[in-house]
C-alpha cells in the first residue's frame, strides 16, 4: 500500500509517528517495520537562512520526532539540547535572539548547508540526513526551489514568516501570506509521482495556511491532487472551534476563513468542485458540523483527533484510512 502525506510540521510529525505505528502493527513486514510505503510531501514555506545557516523547521520536527529525538516539550528542536553556539552567536549579535537554534539542531543546519553548498539539492540533502535514522517514512520537500513564507502585515511591514510566529506570536495582524518566488517554483523529484501513484493521500492536520496551503501553492501539486485515482481524505486541525496549537487561527482569519473545522474544509474544497478533499475528518466535538461538509461534496466522519500519545495518533490515522476506503 502506498500513501502519501501532505505535512507541516508538530501536528503532520506526529500524526506520521502515528501512521507509522498503525502500519507496523496492521502491515507488519516481519522485522519490525511496514509493508506499506509512506512518502511525505514536507512544507518548506518556513525555511530560512539564519546565520549562514539553511533552517528547514518542518523537515527537522518531522525527522527528529520520527527519529525519537524531538523536545516533545517545545514542539521543536532536539531532545536534551544545549545553546552554547547560540550563546556565542548572540555575543557577536548575529543571528536572531528570538529564533533559538540548539547545539545539535545547528548540527542538522551544518549538515545540510554543506550539503546544498556542495551542489546537492534540498531533496538529496533531506535523503543523507535521514538516512541516519530508520524513520519508516521518506520525506521530500514540497519543492527544492526556495519558496519562503512573507507576511505582509495590515501596515505594510513584510516579514519573514519565521520573524513574524516567533519574534510576534502572530500577533501583529497579517494583511495577506506571500509565497515568494512560488511561480518559478517546481514540486521537488518525486512529489507528483508520490500523489499519483498513491493508493491513499492524505492532508495532515497541519496549519491550512502555510502549511498544507503553501504545499497546495506549489506549481503542479494541486493538480496531481485533483488528478490522482487516490481517495483525498483531509483531517482538521481545528477541535471544538479552536486551532490544537500554534496560531493558525491568526492566519485562517488572515485569509478570511472561519477557525471551524467545517469552514477549513470547504476551504480545500471537494474535488467535485474543483478543491482537493473526497473525505474530511472532524472532532466528535465538532460532529454538527458534519452536514455542511457532506452539502459541499466531501464524505465526513467525526472520530477523536486529540493525538495524546503515539496510541491515539495511531488511532487517528486508522481512522484516516478508514475514511479513505
Ligand atoms: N519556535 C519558537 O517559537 N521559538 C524559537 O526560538 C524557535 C526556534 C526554532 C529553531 C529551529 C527550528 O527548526 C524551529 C524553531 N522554532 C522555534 C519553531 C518553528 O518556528 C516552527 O517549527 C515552524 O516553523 C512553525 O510551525
Amino acid at each position: 500500500m502506498k500513501i502519501a502525506v501532505l505535512s507541516g510540521g508538530v501536528g503532520g510529525a506526529r500524526f506520521l509517528r502515528g501512521l507509522r505505528e498503525h502500519l507496523r502493527q496492521t502491515m507488519p513486514d516481519g522485522s519490525g517495520g511496514s509493508t506499506a510505503e509512506v512518502t511525505a510531501v514536507v512544507n518548506t514555506g518556513d525555511d530560512m537562512w539564519l546565520s549562514a545557516l539553511r533552517i528547514a523547521p518542518d523537515l527537522d520536527s518531522i525527522t527528529y520526532t520520527l527519529a525519537g529525538e524531538s523536545d516533545e516539550e517545545r514542539g521543536w528542536g532536539r531532545v536534551g539540547e544545549t545553546e552554547r553556539v547560540s550563546g556565542e552567536l548572540r555575543a557577536y549579535d548575529i543571528g536572531w535572539p528570538w529564533f533559538t537554534l540548539g547545539d545539535l539542531d545547528i548540527g542538522t543546519h551544518l549538515a545540510r548547508t554543506s550539503m546544498l553548498r556542495d551542489g546537492l539539492t534540498l531533496a538529496e540533502a533531506t535523503d543523507r540526513i535521514t538516512s541516519r535514522w530508520p524513520l519508516g517514512v521518506h520525506l521530500i520537500p514540497a519543492t527544492n526551489d526556495e519558496v519562503e513564507t512573507h507576511v505582509v502585515t495590515e501596515d505594510g511591514t513584510d516579514l519573514h514568516f519565521q520573524e513574524w510566529w516567533t519574534r510576534h506570536r502572530a500577533t501583529l495582524p497579517a494583511a495577506r501570506f506571500v509565497q515568494r518566488n512560488v511561480e518559478a517554483a517546481a514540486p521537488a523529484p518525486g512529489v507528483v509521482e508520490s500523489i499519483m501513484n498513491a493508493d491513499v493521500v492524505l492532508l495532515a492536520p497541519s496549519n491550512p495556511v502555510v502549511s498544507i496551503g503553501t504545499i497546495l501553492g506549489i506549481p503542479g501539486i494541486r493538480a496531481a491532487l485533483r488528478a490522482t485515482r487516490a481517495p483525498v481524505v483531509g483531517v482538521s486541525p481545528i477541535i471544538g472551534g479552536a486551532v490544537v496549537r500554534g496560531m493558525a487561527d491568526a492566519c485562517l482569519s488572515a485569509i478570511g476563513v472561519e477557525t471551524a473545522a467545517d469552514a477549513v474544509a470547504l476551504h480545500y474544497g471537494s474535488r467535485a468542485a474543483g478543491g482537493v478533499l473526497d473525505a474530511w475528518l472532524l472532532a466528535e466535538e465538532d460532529a454538527d458540523l458534519a452536514p455542511t461538509v457532506e452539502a459541499a461534496g466531501i464524505r465526513s466522519t467525526a472520530v477523536p483527533l486529540w493525538m495524546r500519545d503515539i496510541p491515539t495518533s495511531a488511532a487517528l490515522a486508522a481512522a484516516a484510512l478508514a475514511a479513505a476506503s
